[in-house]
């Protein structure tokens, strides 16, 4: 059945003309008087009329079939901007280009007007994204939960090289894909205590806020589906504490406003160490309460048995941040249904299941018992239970293993023990998720553990990003492709066709050349297109070792100084994202990598044969201007703590090999693409875990390097930071002495295989093959792919399609 929900047949004119009304009646400007920006609403307004149309057919269809819905819950949402992609996905964006063209305006102006929805820190928040699109456009009947924050990711600028953060705005403008719900709206309860009464014991919250709904439609490929991604608003209950402000007591009687105003304010910044803030479990518990509330009334409106409530709701906890979903899950059931424990614990462990995406001991988030029971008293003493419930039916169960242990509540092992199935994001991660997180619990749950490897959207990520090569797939397989990313598969065999490496490569160029335009605008730096385009991006921290790249670029600038003459292959080192702002180590990172540049960049001996750029302020867009223009991929993490990677996927997709660890999805990367199209270095897991049991590896390693004592001695003597020879010392020292993530005992190899990359470039065509392949290999990191799996395996539902 072609479901395809186009009202009418939209002609360019009528696009036109539904443009000019809503300037006119949505917007309140006349054609002459208005800004890029009014046309951008207006523009924005009529596409959405098409989304929307979409929307309601699937909605429609969902409550008419009776079907089972599936429930995302996600602290993070980073969406990038929406007009583009949700005119490609209807299949409107040439006729939109040519209304938005002949009013006089420039296309990709109008689309760049937009401000990136960057409700979410990195790979995760991303991921949820690339899920909600995923969804829709395989049918899959599903709501995101999430904040509504006021202010997203901050934006990042430099002052004299380092990270300077300020806060982003981007709800200033009107946001025109959003619609207010007021009339869904949910109390959730803070603090307070608990009081039995006759027998049952019901929580007196101390404080309450209301969630309030907005709702934002996700369109699929083609607009034959649409799901919502509801996000929270905090409102108060009362403006004022009447009780409180008739007593005189003003300040206090305005906090539950402040409460409200504050709670989803801020998205946290952090997003690998965790820090026991109130708010933040605050902010957890609001989403999640609100999430449960709407979803059970959603259910009960035609059902009436919660025991059943699995065959009609699946639950998946993006993380730890929802986790208390199972006790909130259970309390509502209990509290406010009348259900019995057993009965409560049964339902909750069928619906939910938890996706881990970290094995780093500091991310793990484990709250104290003091500010859990503070905040949720009524959720402090169901976790005691389930805890107490599980050791009894586990009599095995380690004493050492626990939800509550050494007055902490351990979210992992909540999560863990309230879901069906807990999934790892790739397979070695979900293997060390196995044999090192939860080895216990894996033991005493076997089979619970599955893995589903992450995914990205090829629509936002090859078709809407990569226009020229996206046209060439088109040319060469013909269109479809776009949601049955395996077809890549079949550009297999023109790989071996002169005439398409020619055209591929082509394509390659064309983004290259756009990107130097770009970088030449936003950074004043002239770079070659012939260069390398060497790209790293992703959020700064040690184990993903940026610092690595840096220190082997800093080498090969004195290679060159010091045999100039030779031949150099150019390359442009590019770096880009943001540190957590109180993460003092990845900031003197970020600072010297800007340092090294300013060295390399305004050296006359080196000229193009070598630059850096790092454009501030990594977000979804840059990355989408990025990462079509890369010739190599840096995925160098050290080995066993990158659970997956999804930037990898994309920069694999857009034809750019990878020099990268056996890290996360790396491996399945070099498994799908062939060794000979993956440069490898560096230490496995496992040799990671072995090496560490040196306590002197750094300085073995350093020793071992005459390059890499070289690099530090620079470093360390102030050659870049004239003027302040004492500013990396505290690096320097680090290097020599800890050297946690092994950069300096994996730097040899990645000199080296920096180096076969090298020869490999030198070789146009020894190039194009692999780039090529690494786009017609790339079709199983389609999120499509990753959305089948959970489908099938972990929330047994079916697509409407
Ligand atoms: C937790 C508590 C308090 C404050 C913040 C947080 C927090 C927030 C965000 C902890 C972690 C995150 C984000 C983690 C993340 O992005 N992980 C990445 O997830 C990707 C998708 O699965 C993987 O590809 C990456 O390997 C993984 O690092």
């Amino acid at each position: 059945m072609d479901t395809r929900v186009f009202d009418e047949e939209l002609t360019k004119e009528g696009l036109r003309e539904r443009v000019l009304q809503h300037l006119t009646y949505g917007i309140g400007k006349d054609a002459p008087h208005a800004s890029l920006h009014d046309w951008r609403m207006a523009l924005s307004l009529a596409i959405r009329d098409k989304v929307v149309n979409a929307w309601f057919a699937s909605t429609r269809r969902t409550w008419a079939e009776g079907r089972k819905r599936v429930y995302y819950l996600s602290m993070e949402y980073l969406i990038g901007r929406i007009l583009e992609d949700a005119a490609i996905n209807l299949g409107l964006e040439e006729m939109a280009r040519g209304v938005v063209e002949d009013l006089g305006l420039d296309w990709r102006q109008l689309v760049e007007e937009e401000p990136d929805a960057a409700l979410g820190n990195g790979g995760l928040g991303r991921l949820a994204a690339c899920y909600m699109e995923s969804m829709a456009t395989l049918g899959c009947p599903a709501y995101g939960y999430g904040l509504r924050y006021e202010h997203g990711l901050f934006r990042q600028r430099f002052e004299n090289g380092q990270q300077v953060e300020t806060p982003e705005d981007w709800l200033t403008s009107l946001n025109p894909w959003e619609f207010d719900r007021p009339e869904s709206a949910y109390t959730v309860g803070f603090k307070g205590h608990v009081e039995t009464k006759g027998g049952r014991d019901v929580w007196v919250p101390g404080e309450t806020v209301i969630a309030s709904a907005f709702d934002t439609p996700v369109v699929g490929w083609q607009g034959r589906w649409a799901n919502t991604l509801r996000l929270w608003a905090a409102k108060p209950t009362t403006l004022f504490d009447l009780e409180r402000f008739n007593h005189g007591d003003y300040a206090a009687a305005a906090e539950p406003e402040a409460l409200a105003r504050t709670l989803c304010r801020v998205l946290y910044p952090d997003d690998t160490t965790y820090q026991g803030k109130e708010l933040r479990l605050k902010q957890e518990f609001f989403l999640t309460s609100a999430a449960l509330q709407d979803i059970l009334r959603r259910y009960l409106t035609e059902h009436s048995d919660l025991r059943r409530l699995p065959e009609k709701v699946a639950i998946q906890m993006n993380d730890t941040h929802p986790a208390v979903a199972g006790p909130e899950l259970v309390r509502l059931m209990m509290d406010d249904h009348g259900a019995d424990f057993a009965d409560a614990m049964e339902v909750a462990q069928k619906v939910l299941g938890y996706t881990n995406h970290t094995l780093l001991p500091e991310a793990l988030e484990r709250w104290s018992t003091y500010l859990f029971g503070n905040v949720l008293p009524r959720h402090m003493q169901i976790v005691e239970k389930i805890d107490s419930w599980h050791r009894h039916a586990h009599p095995s169960r380690p004493h050492y293993v626990g939800i509550v242990k050494h007055h902490e509540v351990r979210m992992g092992e909540l999560a863990f023990v309230m879901s069906h199935k807990v999934n790892g994001v790739s397979a070695l991660h979900s293997d060390l998720v196995k044999e090192t997180l939860f080895p216990e619990l894996n033991e005493l749950h076997p089979g619970r553990i599955v893995n589903q490897t992450n995914g990205v959207t090829p629509r936002r990520w090859l078709n809407l990003c990569n226009r020229p090569l996206a046209t060439l797939i088109d040319a060469t397989i013909g269109t479809g492709w776009q949601a049955d990313l395996d077809r890549l598969a079949e550009l297999e065999p023109h790989v071996e066709d002169a005439g398409f490496r020619q055209e591929f490569m082509a394509a390659k160029r064309a983004n290259k050349l756009a990107l130097a335009g770009w970088i030449k605008e936003r950074c004043g730096v002239t770079v070659s297109p012939d260069a390398l385009f060497d790209v790293q991006v992703k959020r700064i921290h040690e184990y993903k070792r940026q610092h690595l790249n840096i220190l082997q670029t800093i080498a090969h600038w004195h290679a060159i100084r010091q045999t100039p003459d030779a031949e150099w292959v150019p390359r442009v080192k590019i770096f880009g994202g943001k540190s957590a702002p109180g993460y003092w180590v990845a900031k003197e990172i970020i600072h010297l990598i800007n340092d090294v540049a300013q060295v390399v960049n305004n050296d006359p001996v080196v000229g193009d044969r070598l630059k850096i750029i790092y454009p501030a302020n990594y977000n979804v867009s840059m990355a989408e201007h990025l990462i079509p223009a890369a010739d190599l991929s840096e995925q160098i993490s050290t080995a066993g703590k990158e659970a997956s990677g999804t930037g990898n996927m994309k920069f694999m997709l857009n034809g750019a090999p990878t020099i990268g660890t056996l890290d996360g999805a790396n491996v399945e990367i070099r498994e799908q693409v062939g060794e000979e199209n993956f440069f490898l270095f560096g230490m496995t897991a496992q040799e990671v875990m072995n090496r560490r049991e040196d306590p002197d590896h750094a300085r073995h390693a350093i020793e071992a390097s005459q390059p890499l004592q070289d690099v530090l001695q620079m470093i360390v003597e102030g050659r870049f930071s004239p003027g302040d020879t004492s500013r990396y010392n505290g690096f320097v020292d680090r290097m020599w002495n800890s050297d946690y993530f092994l950069a300096a005992s994996d730097f040899a190899a990645y000199d080296a295989a920096q180096a076969q990359v090298d020869a490999a470039f030198a070789d146009p065509d020894r190039w194009a093959r692999m780039a090529a392949l690494n786009t017609a290999r790339g079709g199983f990191f389609s999120s499509d792919r990753a959305i089948r799996g959970y489908m099938k395996d972990i929330w047994y539902t079916e697509s409407a399609l």
